[in-house]
């Protein structure tokens, strides 16, 4: 046979979750590498709403990877909505009628990267029509790369995650959040952790919303619930959590979509247990 015959060259596209992993890994790397060395320090919505130019630059490089593989996909960041109540509701709402809508928060816990303190983290999460089908989480401390995909499972580095086993409150170890609005959305919260404090074996408040979804997907928490985030915070870590085997829902029990702010993710066996205690304080934020 003849060597020289011509093979037609085809054009193999790059996988979403290929370049979702390959985004939050080089955003992650450079966010490290300026840890402790960011120049300006800006408030948005409130005095502790910080934003350094190292979220918009990070932000800046995951836009530009994901429109190189995918031009006419839509991206809702959170560096490009105005701070406030109605933006990112009005931007979520817009960015639904997409087909393909990439939602990133290039560093999930900036307080914590503000202050050198190591639990901050990237996160990407890819919805279609409206639904989360890809989510990853990168952790640049401990160089942690958390991936799920829809009915696929999830991963952190290759190895299949599942939640934890505890099958009651008193057995868990439970995250909650000190929100950055101290008006509203932080005494909701504070009602939450009064009540659940004497009931969980105890609590923690890392300071990024993703990474304690991720590390309730990996079962190193048995549930993590706050009232009054957005949706660059959760959505991932969403998918994370329900790909390893637990629940995600709102703080009143209503199943996760794209529009839940109070969010409540847990191991499964402890989910109504903790879901009764919010109520019962008044702490759903409903
Ligand atoms: P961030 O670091 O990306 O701002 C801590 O309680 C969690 O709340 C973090 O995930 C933090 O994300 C998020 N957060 C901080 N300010 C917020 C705001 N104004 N609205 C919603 N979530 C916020
Ligand atoms: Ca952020």
């Amino acid at each position: 046979m003849e060597s020289n015959e011509k093979v037609p060259y085809v054009l193999t596209g790059k996988s979403h979750t290929a370049v979702a992993v390959n985004a939050a890994a080089k955003a992650g790397e450079w966010i490290k590498s300026r840890l402790g060395a960011y120049g300006r320090l800006s408030t948005k919505s409130s005095e502790q709403d910080l934003v350094t130019e190292i979220d918009k630059g990070a932000e800046q490089m995951i836009r530009r990877l994901i429109l190189t593989h995918f031009p006419d996909h839509a991206i809702l960041g959170e560096e490009g909505v105005e701070p406030g109540e109605d933006a990112p509701e009005r931007a979520l709402r817009e960015a639904e009628e997409e087909e393909y809508l990439w939602i990133i928060d290039p560093i999930d816990g900036t307080t914590n990267f503000v202050h050198g303190f190591p639990f901050y983290s990237v996160s990407i999460a890819l919805a279609k029509n409206g639904e989360v089908v890809l989510g990853v989480i990168y952790d640049p401390s401990r160089d942690e790369m958390f991936v799920a995909e829809k009915n696929k499972g999830a991963y952190v580095h290759g190895a299949r995650m599942n939640v934890s086993g505890e099958q009651r409150l008193s057995e868990g170890l439970i995250a909650v959040g000190f929100p950055a609005d101290p008006a509203v959305k932080l005494p909701i919260n504070l009602r939450g952790i009064e009540a659940l404090a004497p009931k969980a074996r105890s609590l923690r408040a890392g300071g990024s919303a993703a990474l304690h979804l991720a590390n309730v997907a990996a079962g190193r928490l048995s549930g993590y619930c706050e009232v009054g985030l957005n949706v660059w915070d959760v959505a991932a870590g969403a998918l994370l959590v329900a790909e390893s085997g637990g629940q995600v829902t709102d703080t009143a029990g209503t199943p996760y979509h794209l529009g839940v702010r109070h969010i409540a993710a847990t191991n499964g066996a402890l989910h109504t247990e903790l879901l009764n205690v919010l109520k019962e304080a008044d702490a759903t934020g409903f």
